[in-house]
């Protein structure tokens, strides 16, 4: 079965919008096979955004990720790696349609609520570096 590495970012948390973004997850037919909450640290971050450091926006990003704690979940579904992006909605929350948790929720792109592997070769990757 497919897995990939989903987090409910600090905005999900502080908008107490982790039972409604857990219920799409549970109600597409996906499982939650990990959970946790925890922290995050600069460190951490330069590399999961490792292809963002140079951006301008990336302290800005650094500073909302740490802003409060996160819940990261391992997800195994049918192409669940595809099928989360799709649940997700584009980055751009301009660009994300109603019906997505980023086009429901979101009206910012940097608060924009979720974080998903974008390749199965990523969520390999992301899972050995929340989950050990
Ligand atoms: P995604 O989270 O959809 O995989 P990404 O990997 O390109 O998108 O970027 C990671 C996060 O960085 C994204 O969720 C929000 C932030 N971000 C990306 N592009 C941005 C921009 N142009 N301005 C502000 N924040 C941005
Ligand atoms: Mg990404």
């Amino acid at each position: 079965m497919e897995k990939t590495y989903i987090m409910l970012k600090p905005d999900a948390i502080k908008r107490r919008l982790v039972g409604n973004i857990i219920n799409r997850i549970e109600n597409k037919g996906y499982n939650i096979t990990k959970m946790k909450m925890f922290n995050l640290n600069e460190e951490i971050l330069k590399e999961h955004y490792s292809h963002l450091v140079d951006k301008p926006f990336f302290p800005e990003l650094v500073d909302f990720m740490m802003s409060g704690p996160v819940i990261g979940m391992i997800v195994e579904g049918d192409d669940v790696v595809v099928g989360m992006r799709n649940l997700m909605g584009p980055t751009k929350w301009i660009e994300a349609t109603p019906g997505t948790i980023r086009g429901d929720f979101a009206n910012n792109t940097t608060e924009n609520l979720i974080h998903g592997s974008d390749s199965v070769e990523n969520a390999i990757i992301e899972i050995k570096r929340f989950f050990g």
